[in-house]
């Protein structure tokens, strides 16, 4: 074979291994198999603050706010919680959010260990089997990304998602974005709220992609904020929300980009009767996860929703609630 043959040879095996070479740069990936929330990664990430969550299989309740439950709660038992359904997105484990009736806040910190500019985060979610988005004030937390310092805290900005009450079907609910300037200030005005769940959606399994970026330097405003969403009966995913023109600052003193976050977090309508949200296969990623086909219908766009609003925070160290 000749140095033409073996140069033809090594290109052509090339090519046909290229696809396998395609695949997702995952981070980070937590099934909760280990029945605990000790899973990490090179880069340090790890599961902090609990309010109200716990590790469970479809009978027992493995870990919670202290690491581990001996013994393990059984699902008719779970802190006045019986007759739910546990069955995990996949394997064995999932983790359990628990907002008990009139109770505000069930929420999941992490922390990342390195920060990372841009980042996509998938996860999946199941809505409560109970679901119905209660009368009070608005909105409902689903996720937030922070920098040095968790909204007013930070000199660099947040990135929260939260739920807000279809005004056609109250019980429904929608679902937004904003963000917080950074240079410790509090969120601006939630946009593209569009719709997101509905009663009939009680059960299912939905897989979340979030897509945020940081603006590529000082004052340029060119941060992205992107959320997708697949129903488990689904193929494609839909765009929820699309923005590049985010003000997402990186603090001066860093870190450099996001190091930490929440799931799900403080309801201002607390439910009506005790509600547990699941949650299973959380991702993070350098790029679109695998099999990320994103339906070619335009995104949802219901007009822009610039309201002002009220959420409130307790962060470590803090003896009352704020404004977020
Ligand atoms: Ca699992």
């Amino acid at each position: 074979m000749n140095m033409k043959s073996v140069f033809y040879s090594l290109f052509f095996c090339l090519l046909w291994l290229a696809p396998f070479y395609v695949q997702s740069a995952i981070i980070f990936k937590d099934s909760f198999e280990t029945g605990d929330y000790s899973a990490t990664n090179t880069e340090g990430f790890k599961w902090t603050d609990k309010r109200w969550t716990s590790i469970v299989s479809r009978t027992k309740e493995t870990a919670d706010n202290n690491g581990s439950i001996i013994p393990p709660r059984d699902i008719t038992n779970a802190l006045g919680f019986p007759g739910g359904n546990w069955t995990p997105h996949s394997g064995n484990y999932s983790m359990r959010f628990r907002y008990a009736a009139g109770a505000n806040w069930s929420e999941q910190r992490f922390d990342l260990g390195k920060p990372h500019t841009e980042i996509w985060i998938s996860f999946w979610l199941r809505v409560p089997i109970n679901y119905a988005y209660a009368s009070g004030r608005e909105p409902a937390k689903l996720f937030a990304l922070w920098m040095d310092g968790y909204s007013q805290h930070g000199d660099g900005s947040t990135v929260w998602l939260s739920m807000w009450r279809d005004p056609n079907n109250p019980s429904d609910a929608r679902v937004g974005f904003t963000y917080s300037l950074g240079g410790h200030t509090e969120s601006t005005g939630f946009r593209q709220v569009v719709p997101f769940i509905t009663t009939t959606d009680r059960g299912r399994w939905m897989q979340i992609v979030l897509h945020i970026k940081a603006e590529s330097s000082p004052g340029k405003s060119d941060g992205v904020i992107q959320t997708f969403r697949k129903w488990g009966n689904e193929n494609k995913f839909t765009k929820l929300h699309d923005f590049s023109a985010a003000p997402i600052k990186i603090p001066p003193g860093g870190p450099i980009g996001f190091k930490d976050g929440y799931i799900l977090g403080w309801v201002n309508a607390p439910y009506t009767e005790n509600t547990e949200w699941l949650m299973d296969d959380f991702s993070l990623l350098n790029s679109p996860p695998d099999n990320f086909i994103v339906s070619n219908s335009p995104p949802l766009a219901p007009p822009e929703k610039t309201k002002s609003f009220s959420l409130k925070c307790k962060d470590s160290g803090d003896s009352t609630y704020h404004p977020c």
